[in-house]
């Protein structure tokens, strides 16, 4: 044998770092036992106590060493514990207005489950989305891109250029199960042989009477994924898009009453509106009571805690002047995040958030590394300190949906600026807005000349070409302080912000945009194909090829 081993009692050899700790801890006891001896014969008191010491000091380091090894142990198992890939689930309304759940303030809409994930997570009280439209926002969100820097899909329907991956695909590779359950409203110009989700489903139910809410797997799917790998899920509800299916079950509780919904300032006050208000407020409960049964299930998985959800909405309610606009009635979102074991600091962040900072934020919290086509911003920060501010600007646009349009606008010190590329029209809201009763009763309203302001500007053209707001003293921004000479400073800052990211991000204003295929005045079709589709904004530039943020 090598001179490295020892050998045991049984004569055996023993391997190298035992043997030696074996023969150092033979070695002590020896020795101990010596000086105990030496000092049982010694009878002058301080050598007593000198010997004392230097036998019992080794022992206190010993003990010191124990408790440091036990402390290591024990914070290296916690730190590979946080280390442990999170679950990530999205729970995607469909046309909801920030303000309209429980913990948002609104005491009308029953939303329990948001309002206790809010509580125990972050509620962010100043997120944006970057379109207030389906598709582009979808896509906005899944590319962690601007609309015009994902080719097509800057509009309505229409696909994201090939080359820019999406959130779930980097998920996969980082070793995760990915799932789309409910509205899929993506797509890209040429799909590739793998889907961008391991498993897509529209959420329906096949049973008779069953709801339109997209939610009918979720609950199976967050039973029967594979068992061996953290998971990403897309849950995206048709809750709340019209039109209302009505279908209700006694689980969901009552029904809400038309007395009980907030009427915003731009809406008649009428029975009418406050029922189309109540049937959607119906739905937001719905969409509130599935993730309920989510939550149920990760909790009995013992996954809860490390998950982490975040709930959010594609747009504003479709409702008049929300839906499609710019003004936060459109482009604000409710945003939650829960997740217990990688939120250091809940709380509510005032802190300004796009949507497009979520796939990296995900990227991140999973240990993966975020490409260079992500545009947004990791919103890490926050979750270790709710008071972090890591972004300064939100950028939004306003692109064609079911009507011609070109906006663009910026969010930064409290203010909103829009600059508005096709003033000669209305921004009456999408077509679906404009066949609703709501819409009905303005218009109602608007021949008998009894409409406030407010509730002109769903009618108003030309509209102004540029419009700033003072978002905290006037929360729906009714009051334009564009030209205003005490906010000229502020204006001038937010333009050239807003000039500066649309240069760098490779943003256009198309000669020939697309044209309206609806009705302006009756919500109807009014024409065939798609031949109303034009060149979409950043086209010319090929934005989709820039990964260039601008000002963040
Ligand atoms: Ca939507």
């Amino acid at each position: 044998m090598d001179g490295c081993a020892f050998e045991s009692e049984v004569g055996l050899p023993l391997p190298g770092t035992r043997g030696r700790l074996v023969r150092w801890f033979g070695f002590c006891v020896d020795e101990c036992g010596l000086w105990a001896a030496r000092l049982l014969g010694e009878r002058n008191p301080t050598i007593w106590i000198a010997g004392l010491l230097f036998l019992i000091l080794p022992l206190l380091l010993m003990k010191r060493i124990f408790f440091n090894l036990i402390i290591f142990v024990l914070a290296t198992a916690s730190s590979s514990t946080q280390a442990e890939a999170p679950n990530v689930i999205f729970f995607i309304a469909d046309d909801v207005s920030w303000n309209d759940y429980g913990c948002y303030g609104n005491d009308g809409v029953r939303t329990p489950t948001i309002d206790a994930l809010a509580d125990g997570g972050i509620r962010f009280t100043n997120a944006y989305l970057t379109a207030s439209s389906c598709s582009p926002s979808r896509a906005s969100i899944v590319t962690g891109r601007y609309p015009h820097n994902n080719g097509k899909a800057a509009e309505l329907h229409l696909p994201i250029a090939d080359r820019l991956p999406w959130l779930p695909e980097v998920l996969r590779e980082e070793g995760y199960y990915t799932a789309l359950s409910g509205k899929n409203h993506m797509k890209r110009v040429n799909p590739r042989e793998a889907a961008p989700f391991d498993h897509i489903d529209n959420g329906r139910s096949d049973t008779k009477g069953a709801s339109r809410g997209g939610e009918a797997n979720w609950v199976t799917l967050t039973q029967e994924r594979p068992r061996d790998k953290p998971f990403f899920f897309w849950f995206a509800s048709n809750d709340a898009h019209r039109s209302w299916d009505n279908q209700w079950e006694r689980a969901y509780g009552p029904k809400t009453r038309a007395e009980d919904v907030i009427v915003p300032p731009f809406l008649m006050d009428t029975l009418e509106t406050r029922e189309d208000l109540a049937s959607y407020y119906d739905e937001i409960t719905r969409f509130d009571f599935h993730i309920g049964q989510v939550v149920e299930e990760l909790k009995s998985q013992g996954e809860l805690e490390n998950t982490l959800i975040f709930v959010l909405a594609d747009n504003g309610r479709p409702f008049p002047r929300a839906k499609t606009r710019l003004h936060d009635s459109g482009m604000k979102t409710a945003l939650v995040a829960h997740w217990p074991k990688g939120i250091r600091d809940p709380g509510t962040s005032s802190s300004l958030v796009s949507v497009i900072d979520l796939a990296p934020t995900i990227i991140e919290a999973v240990g993966g590394k975020v490409g260079p086509t992500f545009q947004g911003l990791s919103l890490s920060p926050i979750f270790k300190d709710h008071s972090a501010a890591p972004r300064r600007y939100a950028f939004s646009e306003h692109n064609w949906h079911d009507y011609e349009a070109l906006g663009r606008s910026i969010r930064a010190k409290g203010f909103l600026y829009l600059v508005n590329d096709r003033p000669e029209a209305a921004w009456q809201g999408p077509a679906d807005s404009v066949r609703s009763d709501s819409h009905k009763d303005l218009v109602a309203a608007e021949k008998t000349g009894v409409l406030n302001a407010a509730q002109k500007d769903v009618f108003l053209a030309p509209r102004p070409k540029v419009e700033l707001y003072d978002v905290a003293k006037d929360p729906h921004q009714l009051k334009n302080l564009a030209g205003d000479p005490e906010h000229s400073k502020i204006q001038k800052q937010l333009a050239k912000l807003l000039g500066q990211w649309r240069k760098e991000t490779g943003d256009s204003v198309p000669e020939r945009i697309s044209v309206d295929e609806f009705s302006r005045k009756t919500g109807e079709r009014v024409v065939k194909g798609d031949s109303f589709r034009g060149e979409t904004p950043g086209e010319s530039n090929d934005a989709s090829d820039i990964d260039r943020s601008g000002p963040r």
